[in-house]
């Protein structure tokens, strides 16, 4: 420890070890009436993908049930499944998103 005389600054301890922080997928669901064109829309809105990349990941959720949209924290994820649930219900399509830790 540095001295605690007049003029010294004392830096803090840390005070536990940093980890990392946790990240949580969010992971979108098939359904049989969402508009394919409208999930393509909601990657390139809310996840930042390019429209190729969009549909790709629109394909491998409709032919396999589930698919990744991206990876966040935790509270970014929760804030991207309520944007997307959000959207969906708004246009009036049963569209699930879900987070899961990744
Ligand atoms: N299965 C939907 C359709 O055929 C498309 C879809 C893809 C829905 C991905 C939800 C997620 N219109």
């Amino acid at each position: 420890l540095p001295d605690e005389g007049e003029g010294t600054v004392i830096l803090e301890r840390q005070s536990s070890k940093v980890e990392p922080p946790k990240l949580y997928q969010v992971v979108m669901l098939n359904d049989d009436y969402t508009p394919m064109e409208f999930v393509v829309m909601v990657l390139q809105q809310f996840f930042h993908r390019d429209l190729e990349t969009a549909t790709q990941i629109m394909l491998k959720i409709h032919h396999e049930g589930r698919g990744v949209c991206g990876v966040y924290t935790k509270d970014v994820a929760a804030t991207k499944v309520e944007m997307v649930l959000a959207a969906a219900r708004r246009a009036g399509h049963p569209l699930q998103c879900i987070m899961e830790a990744a």
